[in-house]
């Protein structure tokens, strides 16, 4: 893809997601900075692009490396947050800290150094429980974890400097995203990091409730891409988007798929449904399409396959 910009900073660029996103920056021949503290994100993530890009390891709370970091940019992809939804509930005012007070510092960071253009990472969290299907961008948030309220803050402060500065934004309510490199060591990772973790260590997964929830997943790549056209897309500044593939998957057919791939008939383990779990979400793309021209390309059977490989090739002990 070739991009009409030159400079990128990617704040959580060596997270999951944001690492993905400094690669596809890199290979396009952008300029790109990345700025991580380390907290969750893991430098390993980013070892075969060595000296490719800027790091400065710092918290986007630290102005100085942030305004250093922004200098000069075009675009900033503000990926940096606490990620995980228990977390935020056990230490709601650190995890504001971060992922409100940190976003508003970006895009004042972005505001000094004239930045053109904000793409924030947001998330479907800010939809809660609201039962209609599917989740579309008109619908009145219902936050229901301190994540959501913050996530939810940001996207707020993100349109406000849009309406008051004049700066370019694009906020991306992400839905479940999976692939290489997402860290299935903790009880909050990713089911899919999970759940295909177990099954090549031939254990049985534990499925929260009865399995009959669903999900909408989208592959990595198609959020690096979404990410690439909110930069670009002259209709997608202001506006705030749904990324997902519109499919719903549920847990228990997740399960069946990948004990499939991985040749093993292993029953899971049902437990207690987890505090909070909504059931049934899956993402309404239409906005995304008509202001993006967004649409996956990578089917839930292909993503599952490659992100399977993956986890084959990169085999770990630990699992959540
Ligand atoms: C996702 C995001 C979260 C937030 C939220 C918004 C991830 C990792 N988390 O949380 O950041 O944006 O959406 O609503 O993308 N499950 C099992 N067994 C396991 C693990 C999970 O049954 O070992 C179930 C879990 O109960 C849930 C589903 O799988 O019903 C997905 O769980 P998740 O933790 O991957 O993601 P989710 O949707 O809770």
């Amino acid at each position: 893809m070739k991009l009409p910009f030159k400079k990128a900073l990617v704040t959580g660029g060596a997270g999951f997601i944001g690492s993905h996103l400094v690669e596809a920056l890199v290979s396009a021949g952008c300029q790109v900075t990345v700025l991580d503290n380390l907290s969750s994100g893991n430098a390993a993530n980013l070892k075969h692009l060595e000296g490719k890009f800027s790091f400065y390891q710092e918290d986007i709370r630290e102005a100085k490396a942030l305004h250093a970091a922004a200098e000069k940019c075009d675009v900033v992809f503000h990926l940096a947050a606490v990620v995980s939804v228990p977390l935020t509930i056990e230490n709601p005012v650190d995890a504001a800290a971060v992922n409100e007070m940190g976003s508003l510092l970006v895009l004042d960071a972005a505001r000094k150094q004239q930045v053109k253009r904000v793409v924030f990472s947001s998330s479907c969290a800010i939809y809660g429980d609201d039962p209609r299907l599917p989740k579309h961008e008109g619908m009145h948030p219902k936050p229901m974890s301190p994540y959501a309220v913050q996530k939810l803050a940001a996207e707020y402060y993100t349109s406000v400097f849009y309406n008051l500065y004049g700066i370019e934004t694009a906020v991306l309510r992400y839905f479940n995203v999976y692939g290489p490199r997402q860290d299935p060591s903790s009880p909050y990772s990713g089911v899919i990091s999970i759940f295909m973790t177990k099954a090549l260590l031939n254990e049985a997964a534990v499925i929260y409730g009865d399995g009959n929830q669903s999900r909408d997943f989208i592959y990595v790549a198609d959020v690096v891409k979404a990410n690439l056209l909110a930069a670009t897309a002259k209709n997608a500044s202001g506006q705030v988007m749904n990324i997902g593939s519109g499919r719903g998957v549920r847990i228990n057919k997740l399960w069946q798929t990948i004990c499939a791939l991985s040749g093993r008939s292993l029953d899971p383990r049902y437990t207690n449904k987890r505090p909070g779990d909504i059931v049934e979400s899956v993402a309404g793309i239409e906005r995304a399409k008509e202001l993006l021209d967004f649409e996956c390309e990578v089917s839930f059977e292909k993503g599952i396959e490659l992100t399977f490989e993956w986890y084959r090739k990169n085999q770990r002990s630990e699992v959540g």
